[in-house]
C-alpha cells in the first residue's frame, strides 16, 4: 500500500500526528501497529497509512498512490456529512413520540447546525451535543411526534 497526502496538509493541519498509540494503549494491528499517519480532514485513502515503514517527501507529478493508479481522485478532503442512526431505514416501530438522531461531521471547519424533514415538513433544527473539537463527530437529536404510516426522514447540515 502506498497513501499520498499534501506536505502542507501534514505539516499545516493541526493534530496531523504519526500515531502509535490509541486510547492510552499501543495502537491495536488493526489500527496501523506500530505506526500510523492520521491528518484530520482527508479521506483515509490520501492521508492514514497504517503499518508504516518509509516516508518519501515526492510530488503528485511523479508518483501515483496505490488508488490514484486506479483513478480516485489524488487530493480528498473529507466532506461535511450527517447521518441518520435512529429510527433505522425500513424499520417498525409504534407511533407517538420518539427522537430522531445521529452524527453530523466536518473536519477542520465543525458543524453550526444540522436540520430535519419529515416527509414534506419544513425543515426543523435538531439540538447538537456540544462541540469538543471541530475534527470530531457532533451527536443530534429532534424529538418528533410520528403519526402512523410511513416516513421519509432527510438530514442536512451546515
Ligand atoms: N497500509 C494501509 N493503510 C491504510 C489502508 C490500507 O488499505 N492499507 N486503508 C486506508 C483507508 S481507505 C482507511 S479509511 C483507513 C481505515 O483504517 P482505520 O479505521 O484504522 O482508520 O486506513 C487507511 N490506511
Ligand atoms: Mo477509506
Amino acid at each position: 500500500m502506498t497513501i499520498g497526502a499534501p506536505t502542507r496538509a501534514a505539516l499545516q493541519v493541526e493534530d496531523a500526528m504519526l500515531a502509535v498509540g490509541m486510547n492510552g494503549e499501543p495502537l491495536p494491528v488493526e489500527h496501523g501497529f506500530p505506526v500510523r499517519m492520521l491528518i484530520p480532514g482527508l479521506y483515509g485513502y490520501v492521508s492514514a497509512c497504517k503499518w508504516l515503514t518509509e516516508i518519501r517527501a515526492t510530488t503528485y507529478e511523479t508518483f501515483d498512490a496505490y488508488w490514484v493508479e486506479r483513478d480516485w481522485a489524488a487530493e480528498a478532503p473529507i466532506k461535511i456529512a450527517a447521518r441518520i442512526d435512529t429510527p433505522a431505514a425500513l424499520r417498525t416501530f409504534p407511533a407517538g413520540r420518539r427522537p430522531i438522531a445521529g452524527v453530523a461531521w466536518a473536519q477542520t471547519r465543525g458543524i453550526a447546525r444540522v436540520e430535519v424533514k419529515v416527509d414534506d415538513a419544513d425543515w426543523v433544527q435538531a439540538r447538537l451535543s456540544p462541540e469538543v473539537d471541530a475534527d470530531l463527530w457532533r451527536q443530534w437529536v429532534l424529538p418528533f411526534d410520528f403519526a402512523p404510516g410511513q416516513h421519509q426522514i432527510t438530514v442536512r447540515a451546515t
